[in-house]
């Protein structure tokens, strides 16, 4: 009997600085509205769904943007959401700006998505790891990109929960260029990896990076991750042109072969959906990518050891 998970991709178009918060949350409600009224049991939002990507922006103290963080989820703001995706009995992803404050008077800043289940509960919480970008402003760019200013990487790690009859896994946007991502979640035997991204169309260094080749490497990511562990992928993008700064779209469903099943065709609120069966990851769980057959870790240790790369010495060096 197969376990089936029907399942959306709720693509967001641009949310300006100077949209209201209310609004933009009609526009997920719309959106949750569609994906029930397909049948869907969850529907993936993008990544920062409930704010402009205020990255792009530079302030000098960050707690200017704290604006755009939620101290506590859920909470006022969100919990139409949450009240109309339980009275519709779906579960939903969400990515969002997190603001923890520390029982010392701290305070710890991610950029987090949660995983909701058809109660309404949330099951699980995981926080980017990896920020691309920079800490400082950087005159040399043509565009600012201060995750590392604004968020710290996660201290959760790479966590898997049962949920819709499965094994379902997060990450979030520049977290699927990494293999080491899709990896740390294959090895915990996830069957659906839901991850949003904002990603910008133009390259900031100026460099020659043709638009068709960043949709190319966004796709390339999401399908060898799926296809190297064996799972489905749900990779949702927030798109359109943000206060003049573009945004891709080209959400994906992607299926444990790696093939694309699902994609939408607009930079707005869009959706697609695609039945997910998850006993599909079995063949490739038990052939090619049967990891205890085949992986050798005794040969891995460079991966997790060091960060950078160590090329070899250049001929003649080794003195
Ligand atoms: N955005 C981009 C992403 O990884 C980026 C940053 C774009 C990195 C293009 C490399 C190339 O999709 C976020 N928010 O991570």
């Amino acid at each position: 009997m197969s376990r089936i998970v029907s399942v959306g991709g709720a693509q967001l178009g641009p949310i300006h600085k100077a949209d209201r918060r209310a609004d933009t949350l009609d526009r997920l409600i719309a959106l949750l509205e569609q994906a029930a009224a397909k049948g869907c049991d969850i529907v993936v939002f993008p990544e920062l769904a409930l704010t402009t990507f205020f990255p792009r922006w530079y302030a000098e103290d960050i707690a200017e943007m704290d604006c755009y963080f939620e101290t506590a989820m859920p909470n006022p703001a969100v919990q139409p959401l949450f009240d109309r995706a339980r009275a519709l009995r779906i579960g939903f992803h969400l990515g969002y700006a997190e603001l923890e404050k520390t029982a010392s008077g701290g305070v710890h800043r991610y950029n987090t998505a949660i995983l909701v289940d058809k109660d309404g509960t949330i099951v699980g919480k995981y926080r980017k790891v990896h920020l691309p970008g920079h800490r400082d402003y950087d005159p040399g760019l043509t565009r600012q990109h201060l995750e590392k200013r604004y968020f710290e990487p996660g201290d959760l790690g790479f966590p898997v929960w049962r949920s819709m009859g499965g094994i379902m896994g997060l990450c979030i946007c520049n977290d699927r260029r990494w293999p080491e991502t899709w990896r740390c979640l294959g090895l915990q035997g996830v069957e659906l990896v839901m991850l949003g991204y904002n990603t910008p169309t133009g390259n900031q260094h100026g460099a020659a990076e043709p638009p068709h080749q960043r949709m190319f490497h966004n796709h390339l990511s999401v399908q060898a991750g799926a296809y190297q562990n064996a799972t489905w992928a749900v990779a949702v993008a927030k798109a359109g042109i943000e206060d003049g700064h573009e945004l891709m779209g080209g959400s994906v469903i992607v299926s444990p072969q790696g093939e694309i099943v699902a994609q939408a065709y607009t930079q707005a609120d869009e959706l697609i959906a695609a039945d997910c069966d998850l006993d599909l990851c079995a063949f490739g769980k038990s052939t090619i990518f049967n990891f205890a057959a085949h992986r050798r870790p005794e040969h891995y240790g460079i991966i997790a050891a060091q960060a950078g790369a160590t090329p070899p010495p250049e001929p003649g060096a080794e003195g």
